[in-house]
């Protein structure tokens, strides 16, 4: 049996390294992977990589690229039989889906800089489109307006180290005062960190920085990121694991947990 992957682009590190998770895991079964790029956003973009994979007479799919719960609706109704798992939905949507808990993500990352005593905590959120990005923000927010604080400021990047770096330094500019950022993944608070670093902000000791992802590389980065974990490789290994039961007729939903690792840049 071939199993497919929609993937959003292989540039980020989390689809990255989720896609080659999922390639290990069908590889240890013995099956072969079949993988289509999501180009773009939206559901258009998804489902011309769904039909090259139709075309690529796949037995069933992962999608990995945001979709909100009518859109993920949409496209799990127009492929009828053919069983489909969507891995960057909302967890609150009807369709099968492997997902980390983006609330809890959120939740963990802010609750380690309120118990850290900071209250000026600017935001830093993923693409607008992304549902994903959309839930780590309101996480943040929820969980702020629970300590009865607002963000000093809420800013949108692409996911990208050189977005991260841009918004920072016009954070800076702003003249906003800030002593914490929650960034939503890793790859952008690797931008913020030089960025701060060349503004003459030590981190942490002026200015804390939580990520989000923790990535391969995340670790070395300097300081080394404070950041929520997702397990990708637990991801990966659920994924194949769960198509392939649903392939059999037996499709079930997981939650996958979500873990803060405390390192360098906050403290
Ligand atoms: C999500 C990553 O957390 C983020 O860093 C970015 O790469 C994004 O994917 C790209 O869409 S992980 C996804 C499974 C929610």
């Amino acid at each position: 049996q071939v199993l497919g992957l929609a993937t959003s682009s292989l540039a980020l590190h989390a689809p990255s390294q989720i896609a080659a998770a999922i390639e290990q895991r069908a590889g240890e079964g013995g099956y072969s992977l079949v993988m289509a790029m999501v180009r773009g956003s939206g559901p258009d973009a998804c489902r011309q990589a769904l039909q090259e994979l139709r075309a690529q007479r796949v037995d069933g799919a992962l999608i990995n690229a945001p979709l909100g719960r009518d859109d993920a609706a949409a496209l799990a109704g127009a492929a009828g039989a053919w069983p489909l798992l969507f891995l960057d939905t909302d967890p609150a949507g009807t369709v099968p889906c492997v997902l980390f808990d983006p609330a809890e993500g959120a939740r963990c990352g802010a609750h380690h800089l309120l118990q850290q005593g900071h209250r000026q905590i600017a935001l830093l959120a993923g693409e607008a489109h992304s549902i994903s990005a959309q839930l780590r923000l309101q996480g943040w927010q929820r969980a702020l307006a629970e300590a009865g604080l607002e963000p000093v400021a809420v800013q949108y990047g692409d996911w990208s180290a050189a977005e991260g770096y841009r918004q920072t330094q016009q954070l800076l500019a702003s003249g906003t005062a800030f002593t914490a950022v929650l960034v939503a993944n890793d790859q952008m608070a690797l931008g913020v960190l030089r960025a701060l670093h060349e503004a003459g902000r030590p981190i942490p000791q002026q200015v804390s920085v939580v990520g989000y992802d923790d990535t391969a590389d995340s670790a070395f980065f300097y300081p080394p990121l404070t950041t929520v974990r997702q397990d990708f490789r637990l991801l990966g290994a659920q994924a194949v694991d769960t198509l392939l039961a649903g392939m059999e007729g037996d499709m079930r939903s997981l939650t996958l947990p979500v873990a803060l690792v405390e390192r360098g840049t906050t403290g």
